[in-house]
């Protein structure tokens, strides 16, 4: 599952590099035009593994037509809140299950 979410995260990477001619990840405001659109933004705030929840501070999410906000988030998988902590810069993907927002797949920005 890990494994999956990090390949995707790197192919999405690998397309934002190459679309900008970039080596490394521009400045974030470039990041939120010309990345794949479905790449959010956010600040880890808190991080419940028990009960398989993560508290986002996020900018826009244009995948869900969703402003900025603080809220909490369920996630497809445990593990995608292994080396999370409060505090953290991330970046992220959301998608709409059942009516709950779901966090598909997150990483550290840098
Ligand atoms: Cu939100």
């Amino acid at each position: 599952m890990k494994r999956i979410a990090l390949t995707l995260l790197l192919s999405a990477m690998a397309a934002t590099a190459a679309a900008q001619h970039a080596h490394h990840a521009p400045a974030a405001g470039t990041v939120a035009q010309a990345a794949a659109n479905d790449m959010a933004d956010g600040e880890v705030r808190k991080v419940d593994k028990a009960a398989g929840k993560i508290i986002i501070r996020h900018g826009e999410i244009k995948s869900v037509n969703m402003g900025p906000m603080t809220m909490v988030f369920g996630v497809k998988s445990p593990a995608l809140l292994e080396g999370l902590a409060a505090g953290d810069k991330v970046k992220f993907q959301v998608a709409q299950i059942d009516g709950d927002y779901v966090v598909t797949a997150i990483r550290k920005a840098k």
